[in-house]
Parts: C-alpha cells; sequence; structure tokens
C-alpha cells in the first residue's frame, strides 16, 4: 500500500501524522525549488502553522526535473521526514504540500497561481546556480542563456527571475498586491541580492516593471539551516519498514533546525514566530555566520575528505586531524571575521562539530562538493578578504580554497575521474589540461575565473602565496597527509 491521505490512519503509532484537516488547507505560498531542503526545513514548520491557520498550504513547482512532482502528487502530496541522530531515527508524515507542479510542463498553471491573490509569499530554495548570477559580484548574468531566452519571450519564462517577474507583472496588471519574495538559499543578504537580481531582470525586460519591483515588491532576508543528505534507495527501504508502507521520496535530516528571518511581509505573512523560526530586524549577521562558519567548513571538509577518501562528513569528521581542522578554521580564522549579537560564537562552534559527526547522516562529500564555483565566494573568499584587510593569517582558509582547486582538476589521489558537477565544470577542465601537474600553473588558471574570484583578491600576493602553496603541498602530499601535518591551533 503506497503513503497518501487514505493510509495515513492505518500508519504505526508513534509516527506523527498531519493532525489539521488538509482538505481545508488553501495554498498562500507558491514555493520555487521543491528539493529535499525544503521539504525537510521550510515546509515543516509549515506543517506545524496549518494547526492554526489553513491559509498557508505550500504548492512546489519544480523548475526542471518532473521527479518530485512524479513522486509526491499520487502520494497526495505527503511524504515522511526521518530524524536521525547515531542510531536513533523518529518519523514524522508532513502535509503542507498541496500538490508539485512542473513549470516548463505546466507553466501557465503555475503562473496563474502566483498570480492568485491568496499566494501571498513565493519562497525559493533553486541553490546558488538559480539565480542566474555572476557569484563573485551578486548581479544577474546578463548573458545567461536562460536570461537571454526569457528576456526574448518575457510571458514563458523558464528562470526563476523570469518567473517570478512574469508574475508580478501578471499582478500589477490585475491590480493585486505583489507577493513578497523570500529567498531560502544560501546567498550572502540573499534578500538584498535576490531584489538586485530580480529588479534588474525586470529593468531589461520593461523599466516600469523594473521600478515595480524595486519598490514595491518585499525580499525580506534568511538564514536557513538544516543538514538534508540526498535520500538513498537505503534509506527509502528502512521508511518503508517504519511505516508499513512505501514512500516514493522521504527526506533525512537532522534534529537541528534553525530558520531567522526578517520581518518584512507586506502583504501578509502566518505567525511563523509561533513554530519556532527566529523572527529579527537584521538577518545579515546571522547569515554570514551561518556561511563562513558552517558552509564553511562543509565545503572545506567535503574538499579535502574526498580526496582523503572519505565518503562522508561523519567518516570525515572521525578522523581527528580533519577534526582538528575544522575547530581551528572555525576559531583561529573564521570567528574573529564575526560579530553577532546574543550569539554565544563557541558554543555554536561546538554544535557544529557536533552535528557534522552524527553517523546518523551519510551526508556525502560528494554532494557538498557540487557547484562550488556558486558557493566558494560567500564561504570562504569574504572571510579571506576580511582577513587579509586586517592582516590576519589565512593558512586554513587558503587550504580549502587549494583543495576545491585540486577537486575540480577532476583526478583524484589514486588517478581516478571525480565527477565534478558544477556550472563551470568545462572550464575547470581547460585550466587543468593546460597546466598539468603544475601546482603554480594551476592555481593561476583557477585564480584567473573573475566569476569566482573577483579581480583584487587575486591580485593580492599573500592570497595567491598561499594558495599555491597549499595545492603544492596537496598535489605532493595527499589531502590526509597535508592536514595531519598542519601546526595545531594558534
Ligand atoms: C551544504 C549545505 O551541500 C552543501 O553545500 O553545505 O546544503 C548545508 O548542509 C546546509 O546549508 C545546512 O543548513
Amino acid at each position: 500500500m503506497p503513503l497518501d491521505a487514505a493510509s495515513l490512519a492505518a500508519l504505526p503509532p508513534g509516527i506523527s501524522r498531519p493532525d489539521y484537516d488538509r482538505a481545508a488547507v488553501t495554498p498562500g505560498i507558491v514555493h520555487l525549488g521543491i528539493g529535499a531542503f525544503h521539504r525537510a526545513h521550510q515546509a515543516v514548520y509549515v506543517d506545524a502553522l496549518l494547526r492554526r491557520d489553513p491559509s498557508w498550504g505550500i504548492v512546489g513547482a519544480s523548475l526542471r526535473s518532473p521527479e518530485t512532482a512524479d513522486a509526491l502528487n499520487p502520494q497526495d502530496g505527503l511524504y515522511t521526514l526521518a530524524v536521525r541522530e547515531d542510531e536513533r531515527t523518529d518519523f514524522a508524515v508532513i502535509g503542507s504540500i498541496l500538490e508539485v507542479i512542473v513549470a516548463p510542463r505546466e507553466r501557465e498553471r503555475l503562473l496563474a497561481l502566483m498570480a492568485d491573490p491568496r499566494v501571498r509569499i513565493v519562497t525559493l530554495t533553486v541553490t546558488e546556480k538559480g539565480y542566474c548570477h555572476d557569484p563573485a559580484t551578486g548581479r544577474l548574468d546578463e548573458n545567461h542563456p536562460g536570461i537571454r531566452a526569457d528576456l526574448a519571450d518575457p510571458t514563458a519564462p523558464g528562470t526563476t527571475p523570469g518567473l517570478l517577474v512574469e508574475a508580478l507583472a501578471r499582478r500589477r496588471a490585475a491590480g493585486v498586491q505583489p507577493f513578497t519574495v523570500l529567498s531560502c538559499d544560501n546567498l550572502p543578504a540573499n534578500g538584498r541580492t535576490v531584489r538586485r537580481i530580480v529588479a534588474r531582470y525586470a529593468e531589461l525586460r520593461d523599466p516600469a516593471i523594473g521600478r515595480h519591483v524595486e519598490t514595491e515588491v518585499a525580499f525580506p532576508c534568511s538564514m536557513v539551516d538544516r543538514i538534508v543528505p540526498a535520500t538513498t534507495d537505503a534509506d527509502r527501504a528502512a521508511v518503508a519498514e517504519a511505516l508499513g508502507t512505501a514512500d516514493a521520496w522521504p527526506v533525512m535530516t537532522e534534529p537541528f533546525t534553525q530558520w531567522v528571518v526578517e520581518d518584512d511581509f507586506p502583504a501578509g505573512r502566518p505567525r511563523l514566530e509561533d513554530v519556532g523560526v527566529e523572527m529579527v530586524a537584521d538577518v545579515e549577521p546571522f547569515e554570514l555566520m551561518k556561511l563562513r562558519m558552517l558552509n564553511g567548513s562543509h565545503s572545506t571538509l567535503a574538499y579535502l575528505g574526498y580526496l582523503a577518501g572519505y565518503e562522508t562528513v561523519a567518516d570525515v569528521m572521525a578522523d581527528p586531524a580533519f577534526a582538528a581542522l575544522v575547530h581551528g578554521l572555525m576559531t583561529s580564522e573564521v570567528m574573529p571575521t564575526l560579530v553577532v549579537p546574543g550569539i554565544d560564537l563557541p558554543a555554536y562552534r561546538d554544535a557544529l562539530i557536533r552535528r557534522f559527526r552524527n553517523r546518523g547522516l551519510r551526508h556525502r562529500t560528494w554532494q557538498i562538493a557540487m557547484d562550488g564555483s556558486q558557493k566558494l565566494p560567500q564561504r570562504l573568499l569574504g572571510t579571506i578578504r576580511d582577513r587579509l584587510a586586517s592582516g590576519a593569517s589565512i593558512n586554513r582558509l587558503s587550504l580549502g580554497v587549494a583543495a576545491w582547486m585540486a577537486y575540480v582538476r577532476g583526478v583524484d589521489e589514486q588517478g581516478r575521474a571525480i565527477d565534478v558537477r558544477d556550472p563551470l565544470a568545462e572550464r575547470f577542465r581547460a585550466v587543468a589540461d593546460a597546466a598539468g601537474e603544475d601546482a603554480a600553473r594551476l592555481a593561476n588558471g583557477y585564480l584567473e575565473i573573475v566569476d569566482v574570484f573577483g579581480t583584487a583578491l587575486p591580485a593580492d600576493p599573500r592570497f595567491r602565496a598561499a594558495v599555491t602553496d597549499a595545492l603544492g603541498r596537496l598535489l605532493r602530499d595527499g589531502a590526509a597527509r597535508t592536514v595531519a601535518s598542519l601546526p595545531s591551533e594558534a
């Protein structure tokens, strides 16, 4: 028997499930980019909200792949959340998603819903590359093929900026108040960044719509945090066993969850503060902390760990040299760049280290290594800029950048090919082909990628020397030996 509305009542006791009338729930939020993260994070908060207010149901949309829709729609949008900590798992069935639309398949229906006055918020987890921007500057990439296609035919959009602006234009034409755009992606100052990208796209499309977006649409910033590894067949089997019913699309996560949101919702919002969301006036210090501490450590562990032959973050953390590296990275090089009101940074660091050690999550280093060109600027390079500006050391930070370079060369330490997933993968390949095994030539080649590094940072001899030196050590000694030979924390 598959999981669906009819089979809910037959679930074993101890598995929590929607305790509200799902038939009474109406769409209030459209979510673009309905991946595992959204379903383990925002959709769970909204599930808790629907008990009090049924007007905030979520209609999810996939911008490309039909997989989620094809799995969830036959299940009436229901899916299982498995919360794992080491050997323990708790299961809950989540009911906040009413339906999933595949944008390229049903674009008109999606746009009509986004223009529907009942929808007051459009939330986004389209990943870094989904914003069609230049990661180094945070501006719209006006040469992006998707953006060019959307500008040529703006009423049939395929990109995130294109969909948002077409829906906002339809609302404007119909005299409907704009929805609020809430980015839940790991971008710095995500609301402001997305406003700049979307407003520029709108301006290129039509200056009047550009002004409308600029002046009438709210783009609050948010910091989101929950570790959500990709679901595997083994996970699906474990869920089926616990539920006694098959769920085609469960999500795996950790107990920790955090959502900090800037309180700027002119079209109205649900009472997020009642379900654990931190509503604040200024999200930026939290975002910076999370991007630099969690995601910066994650990327560093992913590249070095993958090169050293570790499959998951928990495997990497079980190696004392890597655990010491990440502790030192945060303590000596990241924490001095942060000022977060009301936050005990050493406690935040220690909690992160515990989360990274969670053996219940099989979070693959390869998964985190994806799309590094889009991630590096906010995870490591901003911290490096701040450190250099104050004349401070960047030893561990630059090792992270060098490990990224060694990884995107596309060959592991055993000479096997690495499946490098990145919008710039072809450029990485070309640099590697031209530079061979020469660390200085490789580092030079990668540092010339302006989309990632900009122009000022590569011109700083301290940065260039630190990265080149670290890359040389990685290529000569391998990641495990390089990490093991780091001096202990200063
Ligand atoms: C990870 C994030 O895959 C990655 O790049 O660093 O998805 C990370 O797990 C989340 O940001 C945690 O909140």
